[in-house]
């Protein structure tokens, strides 16, 4: 039997690699760890919550508001934050604007972080798979003063570390400081993240796609040649890919890194931006996406480089394998010069 790595352990090991880490990041994950263990109880709780302690937005026995598990998870993640002192401020999508710390050891931390608390909120109410996804950036401000909106304004090439945490089957958090992708399974009986998925890297190209195609006739004519190709029986193995989609980004995102596929939100009609954000979902996600040999693109141009403008900003979002989302691209592109 091989020996248990914790995720602890592991963050220890690999600060080495960064020559004069002084372990305020190693501090971030570990933190972003511990928030999510507590997220991961509660969403296994959801459905007693709901159906026998009273429905979320109800009052409990005591008197007090049942709250809505992504607002308690966003709260959880910013408690952790601001009490760690290596934070000094996040942005969240839960929040309309950012939330610079007041603790004067928290206005001392280096970092901010993004995140989506609990994505993919309309399935916690049917017990299907949602993740939490995180961004971390130095910032550009001064130590010791209020986090700024140009902290949290920053291109995904300045991320520092990107990750999201799945509560699927089994709750996973997987990670990446730019030297590649790692995943770790959290084992309920001693309540630790493990090394489960070492090295992660995405297959060149895969045979799943991933797109809301209710949305079908209201995306550009690319999009739609797009998945008419993805529909069509491929001579390699004589079947059409298999259309795949969950609705909840990490999960659909998390398969496909695994087998090999494609994500795609376009812009559509009545959302001409597409529907995800840039700094929550698309950011991370890209970077891990980098790390493990895919790609990750607005079907145009490249996610990671994107100057954000605004917190909330959406972008149409092609994410996955490489040669999947270059085909997804080539279409777009061949649309274009048709008109
Ligand atoms: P949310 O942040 O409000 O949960 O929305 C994001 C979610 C993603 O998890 C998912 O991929 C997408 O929205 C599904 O949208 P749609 O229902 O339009 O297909
Ligand atoms: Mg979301």
């Amino acid at each position: 039997m091989s020996k248990v790595t914790t995720l602890n352990e592991f963050i220890m090991a690999r600060q080495a690699d960064f020559p004069g880490a002084s372990g305020e990041l190693s501090r971030i994950l570990n933190d972003i760890a511990v928030a999510s263990k507590i997220v991961s109880r509660d969403v296994r709780r959801a459905g007693l919550v709901d159906h026998i302690l009273g429905a979320q937005g109800e009052t409990n026995i005591q008197g007090e508001e049942q709250q809505k598990l992504d607002v308690v998870a966003d709260q959880q993640f910013i408690r952790v934050f601001e009490s760690g002192g290596e934070v000094c401020g996040i942005a969240s999508e839960e929040n309309d604007d950012f939330v610079a710390f007041t603790d004067e050891h928290a206005k001392q931390g280096k970092y901010v972080v993004l995140f989506d608390p609990l994505d993919g909120s309309s399935n916690i109410d049917v017990n299907v798979s949602i993740g939490t996804i995180f961004s971390i950036y130095k910032r550009k401000s001064t130590r010791g003063s209020l986090a700024t909106l140009e902290d949290m304004l920053q291109p995904g090439t300045e991320q520092i570390a990107a990750g999201y945490v799945l509560y699927g089957s089994s709750t996973m958090l997987v990670y990446t400081t730019g030297k590649g992708v790692n995943g770790f399974t959290l084992d309920p009986s001693i309540g630790e993240f493990c090394l489960s998925h070492p090295n992660m890297r995405t297959p060149e190209t895969g045979r799943l796609y991933a797109m809301n195609e209710g949305n079908i006739d209201e995306c550009d004519q690319g999009v739609k040649d797009y998945i008419r190709f993805c529909q069509q029986v491929h001579p390699d193995t004589n079947k059409p890919y298999s259309g795949r989609y969950i609705g909840s980004l990490v999960a659909d995102f998390h398969r496909n890194l695994i087998k090999g596929g494609i994500y795609i939100y376009p812009a559509t009609n009545q959302s001409p931006e597409g529907k995800l954000r840039l700094l929550y979902e698309c950011n991370p996600l890209a970077m891990i996406a980098e790390q493990a040999g895919g790609l990750a693109t607005t079907g145009a141009n490249r996610i990671l480089d994107i100057q954000p403008e605004r917190l909330h900003q959406r972008v149409p979002f092609f994410v996955g394998s490489k040669q999947m989302v270059e085909k997804a691209m080539a279409c777009v592109e061949a649309a274009k010069s048709v008109v």
